[in-house]
């Protein structure tokens, strides 16, 4: 109850910040993309993670107006990036499950990137993909519509569910993101690798985009890289940082 009220202060006070973690292309080593994350800058506590608060959100509905917080501050910073004249990049924003059952959420979405003048192009939205699989009906609904304003769409934590092919197939989505365990345990677990190429041979038939995460060392980098995942995002490449660290540490070259 404490993190209750004090979660609703923060967001009345606007205690929450957005960082961004980098997403490179392997082969060179370019910036694809940035993932918005939340965290917390407490008066008295100093940065609190998102495991801490995310579920809590969640779990008192706080969560839809601290996902809305989220997106409008992503999309103000990629409309800044934008009019810089950077090459495109796609900044991708987490939506909790609650979020994603809103019946207006398109509507919602729409008015931020009028709002912040943001494109749409350069906007991705993550959903997990047990949200995405439970109503599945309603869901494709509306990923088709924001897919039609020119938004895309990953499923996040990509293989941690149980999605089938043919669900999958019948998404209109543009990207999976390769859940972190199973990167962790590449190239030496066996299971773990044989996970990954399974999953790219499946992004591969589908035509859909891949991104590898969590990625935290060479090998791995290279394991992914030699099955044919092209993008990742993890410590390797930097972690998470306040906008004007990113723009330091990976848009002055880009
Ligand atoms: O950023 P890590 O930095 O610690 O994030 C922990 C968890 O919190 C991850 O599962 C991440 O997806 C989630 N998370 C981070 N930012 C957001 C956000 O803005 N909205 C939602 N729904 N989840 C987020
Ligand atoms: O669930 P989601 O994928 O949206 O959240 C990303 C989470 O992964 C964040 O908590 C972020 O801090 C964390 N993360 C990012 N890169 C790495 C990494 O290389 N290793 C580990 N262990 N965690 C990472
Ligand atoms: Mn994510
Ligand atoms: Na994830």
């Amino acid at each position: 109850l404490t993190l209750e009220n004090d979660l609703r202060r923060a967001l009345e006070n606007g205690e929450l910040e957005v960082f961004y973690q980098a997403q490179v292309a392997l082969a060179d080593g370019r910036l694809t993309g940035a993932e918005a994350l939340v965290r917390w800058r407490h008066p008295e506590k100093g940065l609190v993670s998102p495991a801490a608060f995310i579920p809590v959100a969640e779990e008192t509905g706080l969560i839809v107006s601290l996902g809305e917080q989220v997106l409008r501050a992503a999309c103000r910073q990629l409309a800044t990036w934008q009019r810089q004249g950077l090459p495109r990049l796609t900044v991708a924003v987490n939506l909790s499950p609650r979020q994603f059952r809103q019946p207006d959420l398109v509507d919602r979405v729409a008015a931020i990137l009028a709002e912040t003048g943001a494109d749409p192009d350069w906007l991705e939205l993550e959903i997990t993909e047990s949200a995405a699989m439970q109503h599945a009906e309603e869901t494709i609904g509306a990923l088709r519509r924001l897919r039609e304003m020119g938004v895309s769409l990953a499923i996040d934590d990509f293989g941690t569910g149980y999605s089938s092919l043919s669900y999958l197939k019948r998404f209109p989505i543009d990207k999976l993101k390769i859940d972190r365990s199973f990167v962790q345990g590449v190239p030496g677990n066996g299971d773990d690798a044989a996970i990954v190429q399974a999953i790219i041979a499946m992004a591969r038939s589908l035509g859909l985009a891949l991104l590898a995460e969590g990625v935290e060392s060479e090998a791995q980098r290279d394991f992914l890289q030699a099955q044919g995942c092209a993008v990742a995002q993890g410590w390797l490449f930097g972690q998470a940082v306040p906008a004007a660290a990113f723009e330091r540490d990976h848009l002055a070259r880009h």
